[in-house]
């Protein structure tokens, strides 16, 4: 089924996956600076804060945006069996998308935004790459708006049906994204953006991050979200097996849109300014937002047990080499749920207020984020792509052993890069730092360096290889294949009329999701905005 909404889907993509491209680049070129090659100058950049700014904002804030919205835009229109409500939506959520990347990409590469993906104050960057961060923010939410209506459409055509669970974890992802994009809204509109323009002249940094953070972990499950919509509803099938409960599954999203966005302090256990007993509350708070995860673990391992036994695998863990290894779609995946499983663990320990101070800001926190974002969710996208470009195109995907190259290549890379991030972080190596520039260095650093270098170099390589099947099947497959359509899997326990009822009352969950959200912050934000601690005037550091 082609919807009239395939070409902007098409289009979002190709914009998620160039940044992708010049991102995984950049990438490259931050591995190989720390076995003290610094490749920045050859070609054209500045320093190596020019390029990390670039690896940030185009792999995390733009490459997983267009994924996000192509893909939700499609799962949705497909879950309903309907095109999307509103086209012109669709086509506002690219166009605005495009601009605003090409307004904040200009400001980078013009090397007067090296702020990071971070942008904290008092860095100051010129005023059109916050403009450009604006023009991607609100294309999101014309993504919720379209994804919303959609369902309230499907809805009024069927009356007392439960909403068909792909697109009620769609919209599920989207609004927990746009209640805590409120915070980088208010950050950048309120206090930011005037500052850039000259009409304030100070601004708070302290108050910045705050707000930034609010959002800012909310984020990090706005990017796994989608993935966890494929290894739920897809991957079982891919795998020939069915998911248990289709309640739990929903509940599962219920709990990210309560407790992903009051846990943003656990960034900021470091920071002066905040109270304690919030960093606790919000330290309590994120061992709860742990909690789904793992139910995800055990959710989305039995179902993959049972595609192993129908599959022949027996013993304790004889079905797990029964899976489709050789299927380049299911591989990434479950390469991608493999890293999930100690990044998810790295992250509590950050997020246990004592180990942090040890931890934090230095390189085991990009240790922790290369097997969650970027490979949890980087490689599982890459496997998505495996079935969803034929599906979207009618194209037989091309280079089959390039794409089984992608997902062992990335395997082996992350592990040895995030094995020395680690090591190297609790050695006390900064996070970000400019190693074949750098004054200083201990030699606990030096092997650990080695690894992100050969492992980065890997995982490089292993893109490459993505991008050659990408690039293949659209300009060299010949072979049409019309016959790929999203998987949506079987359940053993559907949801009952009953719990349809208490899971699809949506709203009544966004109030209980802003109450959490006022308790967590509103105390502390109505002390601080009262009596501002810290004020700066702004400085270009690099
Ligand atoms: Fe995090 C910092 C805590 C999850 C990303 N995190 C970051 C940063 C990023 C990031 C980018 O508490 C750096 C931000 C910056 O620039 O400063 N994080 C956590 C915790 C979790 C967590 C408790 N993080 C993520 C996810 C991310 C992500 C997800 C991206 C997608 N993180 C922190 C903390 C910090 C932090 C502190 C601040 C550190 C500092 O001091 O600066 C949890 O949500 C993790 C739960 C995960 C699990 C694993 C479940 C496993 C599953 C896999 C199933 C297996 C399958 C495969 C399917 C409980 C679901 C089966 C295969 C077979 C073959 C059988």
């Amino acid at each position: 089924m082609y919807t009239r909404d395939d070409r902007f889907v098409r289009w979002q993509l190709y914009l998620g996956f160039v940044s992708l491209f010049v991102g995984l680049l950049m990438g490259l070129f931050q591995a190989v600076d720390r076995a003290n090659i610094d490749l920045y100058s050859s070609v054209g950049l500045q320093s190596y804060w020019q390029g990390l700014t670039l690896h940030g904002v185009l792999n995390v804030l733009v490459f997983t945006f267009a994924f996000n919205a192509g893909f939700l835009t499609y799962v949705t229109s497909r879950a309903l069996g309907r095109p999307m409500a509103v086209n012109a939506l669709t086509q506002a959520q690219f166009w605005l998308m495009l601009v605003g990347v090409l307004m904040a990409g200009f400001a980078i590469l013009s090397n007067s935004a090296t702020v990071l993906f971070t942008f904290y104050p008092p860095l100051k960057a010129d005023p059109i790459f916050y403009l450009g961060l604006v023009f991607v923010v609100v294309s999101t939410w014309c993504t919720l708006a379209n994804i919303a209506l959609s369902v309230r459409a499907w809805r009024a055509d069927n009356p007392g049906q439960k909403v068909p669970l792909q697109a009620f974890m769609s919209l599920v992802t989207y609004i927990m994204w746009v209640l805590c994009s409120v915070g980088v809204a208010v950050e950048v509109l309120v206090l930011i953006l005037p500052w850039t323009l000259g009409i304030t002249e100070k601004i708070d940094p302290e108050l910045s991050r705050t707000f930034f953070w609010l959002s800012g972990h909310a984020i990090v499950y706005f990017w796994l979200l989608p993935v966890y919509i494929s290894w739920y509803t897809m991957l079982p099938k891919q795998a020939g097996g069915k998911l248990h409960s289709d309640p739990l599954a929903r509940l599962v999203f219920l709990l990210f849109l309560l407790l992903s966005i009051p846990v943003g302090l656990h960034h900021q256990y470091t920071d002066p300014g905040v109270p304690v007993i919030f960093k606790y509350i919000q330290a309590i708070l994120t061992f709860a937002v742990f909690f789904p995860s793992v139910i995800t673990a055990f959710s989305v391992i039995a179902a993959l047990e049972n595609a192993g036994r129908n599959r022949g695998g027996k013993g304790i863990l004889g079905w797990v080499f029964k899976l489709p290894w050789g299927d380049p779609s299911v591989a990434a995946q479950l390469v991608g749920g493999l890293a999930f499983l100690s990044g998810g663990i790295s992250g509590l320990v950050n997020a246990s207020y004592n180990v942090n101070q040890i931890v934090h800001n230095t390189s085991f926190v990009p240790g922790h984020f290369h097997l969650t974002v970027g490979t949890a969710v980087t490689l599982s996208i890459m496997g998505i792509m495996y079935w969803l470009l034929p599906s979207l195109t009618g194209r037989k995907l091309w280079g089959l052993r390039f794409a089984q190259a992608n997902v062992w290549l990335w395997a082996v890379g992350v592990a040895i890069m995030s094995r020395g991030m680690s090591q190297a972080g609790i050695a006390g190596e900064p996070r970000r730092f400019y190693a074949s520039a750098a004054t200083y260095h201990l030699p606990e650093w030096d092997f650990p360096n080695l690894m992100q270098a050969v492992g980065g170099t890997l995982m490089f390589l292993g893109g490459l290889c993505f991008f050659i099947v990408l690039v293949g099947t659209l300009f060299f497959s010949r072979e049409r294949d019309e016959s790929v359509r999203m998987p949506n899997v079987d359940v053993i326990i559907p949801a009952e009329k009953g719990a349809a009822i208490f899971t699809d009352r949506i709203g009544t969950w966004v109030w209980f999701a802003l109450a959490l959200i006022l308790l967590s912050y509103g105390p502390f934000l109505i002390t601080y905005i009262a009596n501002p601690a810290f004020v700066a005037r702004g400085l270009r550091a690099w």
